[in-house]
């Protein structure tokens, strides 16, 4: 029974954390998990960030258009990759959220076609990099406006309770749209109908080069939750092991039944707020200097070394791997070319009405003189 296994304590003071910046367990329980599931954590970490390096190489090189780099992200995302059911449960997720949807599966190659923005991308390159979604693997397609998938969601998880489905809608965002009325409307709701969500806020501490305390009076995001009646729960998501365990603990009470919670995981954000921004003119590179001493993977890797799952050549041989399988994802994706121009056309109505037939048979025409 659900009860049996609660855990975790909602509106604490400290942030519930697992691992300390030593790598050690501190928690009050056994994690119980076998090696093979531990070094699966730190592989799909892993990957993430090298998918985060790609990226940069990317938009440097001039061969996507806007990256929204995810660096420090990658324990929160990776624990909630691993705490949903993968293709039952659904994800509704922001454009940082690159490494969460790797994580879930999405392959390499539709990432790099999204990215691209070419034949290889199952949306046909209509929306701007760092918007990838996925029907297979019920991924609700990322849309640039802040906290507009908030109320979406809240209607997916009331659909599968009302049609008993058992599955979870799980919903990202960042410390910004918290900040939006979308947000607000949307949790309102999905708590008044104990709808099966679970609403996690990846918070950086920046929207852009606007600061959390110019964001929020509130002590923390995860407080909020209380006046909407549902439990918060403030976790350090630089630790994979506490982001993994407090989201499987809220997407499990969500689908018993208990209704929807909000999830804070703190993180920090490496990299600037997109390719569009300097942050040196915001933030000092003396601050970002003391958070890359706290990198998740540095923390996880020391985790994992005092467990006897980490050494160095395994670690390479890993990285070797996962650089393999980019390269590889890349280079396919690259050799789909251009979409066919006349697909703008397509998917704006199930069926093409007059007036697009006629801007189709246009362009068709200016395209072949
Ligand atoms: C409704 C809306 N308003 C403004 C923007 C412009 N905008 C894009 S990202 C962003 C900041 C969001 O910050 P946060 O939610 O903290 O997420 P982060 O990018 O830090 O992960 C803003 C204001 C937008 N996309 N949508």
């Amino acid at each position: 029974m659900i009860q049996e296994k609660v855990r975790f304590q909602p509106f604490s003071s400290e942030p519930i954390r697992l691992i300390d910046q030593q790598g050690r367990w501190i928690a009050p329980f056994e994690h119980g998990l076998p090696p093979d599931r531990l070094q699966r954590f730190y592989r799909d970490m892993l990957a993430a960030r090298l998918l985060d390096e790609k990226l940069v190489i990317l938009i440097r090189t001039g061969k996507t258009s806007f990256i929204a780099p995810h660096a420090g992200h990658e324990a929160a995302q990776v624990g909630i990759a691993h705490a949903l059911r993968k293709g039952h449960d659904w994800l509704f997720p922001y454009y940082r959220d690159m490494g969460l949807v790797l994580a879930l599966g999405v392959p390499l190659v539709e990432i790099f076609g999204q990215t691209l923005g070419n034949a290889a991308d199952p949306a046909k390159g209509r929306q701007m990099p760092s918007h990838p979604g996925s029907k297979a693997l019920n991924v609700f397609t990322v849309c640039s406006a802040i906290a507009s998938h908030i109320p979406p969601a809240t209607g997916a998880a009331l659909s599968m309770k009302l049609r008993r489905t058992g599955q979870v809608a799980v919903c990202t965002f960042g410390d910004g749209a918290t900040s939006e009325g979308d947000w607000h409307a949307g949790i309102n709701f999905a708590a008044v109908q104990q709808a099966p969500a679970v609403f996690v806020c990846e918070n950086n501490r920046y929207a852009i080069s606007v600061n959390i305390s110019k964001q929020t009076a509130s002590e923390n995001i995860a407080i909020k939750a209380q006046a909407y009646g549902m439990p918060g729960y403030y976790v350090d998501g630089l630790d994979v092991l506490a982001s993994y365990f407090v989201m499987q603990e809220a997407i499990e009470r969500a689908r018993a039944g208990q209704g929807p919670s909000l999830v804070e995981l703190v993180v920090h954000r490496f990299g600037a707020h997109s390719s569009a921004d300097d942050d040196s003119r915001y933030r000092s590179r003396e601050e970002l200097a003391a958070e890359r001493q706290q990198d998740p993977l540095q923390r996880y890797q020391r985790f994992l070394e005092q467990q006897g799952l980490w050494d160095a050549q395994w670690a390479n041989e890993l990285r070797l791997e996962i650089s393999k399988a980019l390269e590889a994802a890349l280079q396919e994706a690259l050799q789909a070319g251009e979409p066919d121009p006349l697909e703008m056309f397509d998917d704006v109505f199930a069926a093409r009405p007059w007036h697009l037939e006629e801007q189709r048979r246009l362009v068709a025409e200016e395209l072949q003189s």
